[in-house]
């Protein structure tokens, strides 16, 4: 059976905390893997480890060579993609489709991007004036932060993952990652190929562990920390916070989303499914970005109802070596339990179910894995739980509206702000709703896509600052002027 071991220093090693912990399999609930827990010894030697890496040759290394070396981990991950691949398929359950198109490429362009932004970024310069009539001149710097604590999520582990790594490395900053307890195969893995590019040693250190007393509140609370950057729940990011409050520790959140989807009379009907059975379902639902509550204009809501129900219902749910999976699994038999809460919660609060609410049964080793069915929803009241909390599963609600001024209120009446999509052909609808969305990410007629520069992240519960792009110097440099008087 495979073990991950911490990756500090440059190398792999087992824990000293001597604890370990199973990973199970989402597709048939074997283990699959055994995974080390760091403590706080191990949590002190990987802050050593990045720390004298700054202070080292990472810290002294030109921004080209520097760069370049990115760039070689990027052509390096490609190299060796399948292996990637299938770690993260082992560990979540995903389809191979979703972790060969998306996931994996997209780890390795994370680092491509932030390399090549770093090495063509520009920066203020002010030439004033001065009373001696001399003038000044003020420029801005940009300085790496220091240590960086990436804490990351299951559902999209190495794309989440080195989408905070990318430019933490760019930026100069060394990194400790600690993936979540669900999925430690790739960031164990990306550490063998940091070695094998010549990252220096303590650039990147990896420990594996719990979030509440282990490895991500010892490691958010520790004191050579700089900055922590942070994506998962929006529960967890309130006790994050807390944690980086001592030495008042900066943080960069991506959280929670409940995002609504707008679909108008006016919308194309084939375009509007098509977007909507990725945003509902894709990734069995564990996808921040996704659409939990559906919004459909009177006149088109049954025929749209109708064949979203049957696009749900053609979904096929398998592991990711089953020939035509289309759905895999939830994570962890945990997170079913959680989804089927909501699923029964929908029925005592007298939804209309129409299709799934249950688990689907294979006859095989399958029904020990934690598959659940895609399910739709209308007839809840907005106030209800299933449509206020974020469920996390492939599940949505659908509800009618009359105007276009309903749609947006019924949109933002919630606490959350990440994400919103709107489907209309209608060019002036497309902006005029789309700049009263109150969300970070607002797609007319798309989903998921996403120029890397542009910014990322959440407003309301759903984050706090944004990453992407030249956005993401805000978090992982800081900024000093220069001011030179001439
Ligand atoms: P989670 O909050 O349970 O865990 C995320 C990480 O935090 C894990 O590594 C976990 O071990 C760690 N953690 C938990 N408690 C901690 C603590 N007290 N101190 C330090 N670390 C702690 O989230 P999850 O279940 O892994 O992921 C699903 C959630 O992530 C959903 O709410 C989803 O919306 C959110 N998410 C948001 C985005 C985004 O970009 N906004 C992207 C992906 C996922
Ligand atoms: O595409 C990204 O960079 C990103 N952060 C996606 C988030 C997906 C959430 O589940």
């Amino acid at each position: 059976m495979k073990t991950h071991e911490l990756f500090i220093d440059g190398a792999y090693a087992p824990a000293a905390s001597g604890k370990t912990f199973a990973k199970i399999s989402p597709v048939d609930g074997r283990q699959i893997s055994v995974v080390h827990e760091a403590l706080a010894e191990d949590v002190d030697r990987a802050v050593r480890a990045a720390r004298a890496a700054l202070e080292g040759p990472w810290g002294r290394m030109p921004l080209r060579q520097r760069t370049n070396l990115l760039l070689d981990l990027a052509r390096a991950i490609e190299r060796r993609a399948p292996e990637f691949v299938e770690a993260e398929i082992q560990d979540t359950g995903h389809t191979r489709h979703f972790s060969e198109t998306i996931e994996i490429p997209r780890g390795a362009a994370n680092f491509e991007i932030f390399a090549n932004l770093l090495k063509n970024l520009g920066g203020e310069f002010f030439s004033m004036d001065t009373p001696d009539g001399k003038g000044a001149v003020n420029m801005e710097l940009h300085r790496p932060k220091g240590v960086i604590a990436v804490i990351s999520p299951w559902n999209a582990p190495f794309l989440l993952m080195t989408w905070k790594v990318g430019p933490a490395l760019a930026c100069g900053n060394a990194v400790i990652v600690k993936p979540s307890e669900e999925s430690p195969a790739t960031a164990a893995l990306l550490g063998e190929v940091m070695n094998e590019v010549g990252i220096p040693k303590g650039v990147y250190n990896v420990i594996h562990g719990f979030g509440p007393g282990s490895a991500g509140e010892l490691l958010t609370q520790h004191p050579g920390v700089d900055g922590i950057t942070f994506t998962g729940e929006t529960r967890t990011g309130e006790a994050i916070m807390k944690q980086a409050a001592v030495g008042l520790r900066d943080v960069s959140f991506e959280l929670g989303g409940k995002n609504p989807g707008l679909i108008f009379a006016d919308c194309d009907m084939d375009k509007a499914i098509e977007v909507t059975m990725r945003s509902a379902f894709a990734n069995c639902g564990q996808v921040c970005l996704g659409t939990e509550r559906l919004y459909v204009e009177r006149p088109i809501f049954a025929e749209f109802v109708a064949r979203l129900k049957a696009g749900a219902e053609a979904l096929k749910p398998g592991g990711p070596d089953d020939p035509g999976t289309t759905l895999g699994p939830l994570i962890s038999a945990e997170h079913r339990r959680k989804v089927l809460s909501y699923y029964d919660k929908a029925r005592e609060l007298g939804a209309q179910v129409v299709t799934g609410g249950g688990v689907p049964h294979f006859g095989d080793s399958r029904d020990q894995g934690f598959f659940i069915q895609p399910t739709i929803w209308t007839g809840l009241e907005e106030d209800s739980a299933v449509i206020r909390e974020e469920i996390f599963g492939p599940c949505c609600h659908i509800r009618p509206f009359d105007t276009e001024e309903e749609a947006i209120r019924l949109a933002n009446d919630t606490r959350y702000g990440l994400a919103a999509t709107v489907l209309t052909e209608n060019l002036s609808r497309a902006h005029r709703v789309g700049r009263r969305l109150e969300a970070g990410l607002i797609w007319v007629n798309s989903w998921f896509l996403r120029d890397l520069r542009t910014s990322f992240g959440g407003s309301k519960s759903s984050g706090i600052g944004r990453e992407g792009g030249a956005h993401s110097l805000e978090f992982y440099t800081e900024r000093s002027n220069l001011c030179v008087k001439l």
